[in-house]
């Protein structure tokens, strides 16, 4: 059987990750694609020289030309710039829509049946401009932000708690910015809710809000540390594992940004919702019950991502 192809578009800080991830897990043959030259050349040359240290195969090439992706089973999107401190995910709108619709050509003409993950920010408005002009089936993208905000979320959980991050699993909706919706009551420890956690004693209200506030500000909190980018290795991750439960046929249920039509009275835009990646890509979006304070959480945040779209469309009338 032939390997599979993954071809990575952007080759900067999460793009160098996914391409070291990829090949150490042989998800297949890597391409990394930018318009910088020699940067995925030689990211590329760096990374399959790990190959004899690390025992991988995986072959890992890199190019500024689209005709190189052709073929890809899987396509991770980085393309773009990233925050630098003061700025927000949104004042990155303008540069990176531009960016989308060249990637979205690249796409469409050398690899239309690829699976693709979106990374670039402002995420959810982004995967819907790539969409709109790779002109892909919805299924076949879909954004990451939920896995990773999860991750977070996770993170500080199992750090307030003393526990294994194995054993908690926590869970982010709506769209991947500050009013992004932790939602507390499906968040568990080996099963328990968090609340019930409070209940027991484990730890108290003020500090789970806390949590929750650092959460929807986790992006933020590592563009300050840094100064120089934003976070890369647990994006890295977070996109990998989204790859995996497609090439795998997985039938994963992970927070991602999926294309809505009606559910959680949404229709027609992407949004961070829990849904199955499997080898037909997004399967099925999963619509859970949410209290009155979540629905409302939920709102707002979707609020945003139509405010972002309008831009959008407001920047490039030809789409939508
Ligand atoms: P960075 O290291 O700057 O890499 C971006 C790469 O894109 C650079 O190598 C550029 O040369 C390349 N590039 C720019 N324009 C084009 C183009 N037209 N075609 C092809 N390549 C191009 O950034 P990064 O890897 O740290 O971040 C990439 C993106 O991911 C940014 O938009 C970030 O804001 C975003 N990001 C999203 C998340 C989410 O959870 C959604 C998390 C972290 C970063």
């Amino acid at each position: 059987m032939a390997r599979k192809k993954i071809a990575l578009i952007g080759a900067g800080n999460i793009g160098g990750t996914l391409a070291h991830l990829a090949a150490q897990k042989e998800l297949g043959d890597v391409v990394l694609f930018d318009i910088a030259e020699g940067i995925p050349q030689g990211k590329a040359l760096d990374l399959s020289q790990c190959g004899p240290v690390q025992g991988f195969d995986a072959k890992v090439t890199g190019t500024n030309d689209y005709a190189d992706i052709a073929g890809a089973d899987v396509i991770i999107v980085t393309a773009g710039v990233p925050r630098k401190p003061g700025m927000s995910r949104d004042d990155l709108l303008g540069i990176n829509l531009k960016v989308m619709q060249q990637v979205g050509e690249g796409i469409k003409q050398n690899a239309p049946d690829a699976f693709v993950i979106c990374i670039t920010n402002p995420l959810d408005a982004m995967v819907w401009a790539l969409r709109e002009y790779s002109g892909l089936p919805h299924n076949k993208i879909v954004g990451m932000a939920g896995v990773l905000d999860s991750a977070r979320f996770a993170t500080f959980l199992a750090w307030e708690f003393g526990v294994s991050v194995r054993d908690v699993n926590a869970f982010v909706l709506g769209g991947h910015g500050d009013t992004m919706v932790p939602v507390v009551e499906y968040s568990t420890v080996s099963g328990i809710p968090v609340p019930d956690l409070i209940k027991m004693g484990k730890s108290t209200q003020e500090k789970i809000d806390q949590i929750v506030d650092r959460t929807r500000k986790g992006g933020g909190e590592i563009v300050g540390l840094l100064k120089t980018g934003s976070a890369f290795y647990a994006p890295a991750a977070s996109a990998i594992s989204m790859a995996e439960a497609y090439l795998g046929d997985q039938k994963r249920i992970l927070p991602c940004a999926a294309h809505l039509t009606g559910e959680y009275g949404v229709d027609g835009l992407y949004v961070g919702v829990p849904a199955m990646i499997g080898a037909n890509g997004i399967e099925e979006v999963v619509e859970i019950a949410l209290d009155d304070t979540a629905k409302d959480n939920l709102n707002v945040s979707i609020g945003t991502i139509k405010e972002l779209i309008e831009a959008c469309k407001g920047i490039d009338s030809n789409l939508g």
